[in-house]
């Protein structure tokens, strides 16, 4: 299991609200390679959660292309949007995307650490995140542990609430495994 999914939050459409456009890489390299799919996530009402996708696959690997695919998409756009300086667009913007993966410490019937890297938007070296935040203790369908988190949120403060969200975000990544190629 070596996918990644690069996450960056742009007004595709020109309505002046931004869309989640997720894309993943199935052999993991988003340097290298170009994207396997590419899903954007939209939002019917300005600033509200992300109700419609395009170009979604079965990411849930059960054979149909349905609502239920849909949702997986709409919660990642969702769940990414909380990181501030990644989901602001324009002021108050930090990082040009977010690119996750796995570690390759799986054992045995464990999910491997999840790895988010930051990109700061003057970055656009793929190959060199200007944080990574891991997360780790995947036990029972939820990640326990975050190290090295950020501001996420955006309140100047690190807390419980910043580790949170990227612990919401690596369990969002690792359900989306199973998608069909
Ligand atoms: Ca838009
Ligand atoms: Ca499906
Ligand atoms: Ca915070
Ligand atoms: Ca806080």
């Amino acid at each position: 299991m070596s996918y990644s999914l690069l996450y960056e939050f742009r007004d595709t459409d020109g309505n002046g609200t931004a869309e989640a456009v997720i894309s993943r890489y199935n052999n993991g390299d988003a340097v290298n390679s170009l994207p396997d799919i590419v899903v954007t996530a939209y939002a019917t009402i300005a600033n509200g959660k992300y109700d419609t996708v395009s170009g979604v696959d079965d990411v849930e690997g059960d054979g149909d292309t349905d609502e239920d695919d849909d949702s997986y998409y709409t919660l990642a756009g969702d769940l990414a949007s909380a990181i501030v300086g990644l989901s602001t667009v324009g002021a108050g913007r930090l990082y040009s995307c977010m690119l996750i993966s796995f570690a390759d410490n799986a054992s045995g019937g464990k999910l491997a650490d999840v790895n988010i890297g930051l990109f700061n938007v003057a970055n656009s070296d793929l190959t060199r995140p200007d944080s990574v935040v891991t997360v780790t203790g995947y036990d029972k369908g939820l990640y326990k542990k975050v190290m090295g988190s950020t501001d996420a949120d955006g309140d100047n403060d690190i807390d419980l609430d910043d580790e949170f969200i990227f612990r919401k975000i690596a369990g969002s990544f690792a359900s989306m495994r199973d998608f069909k190629i």
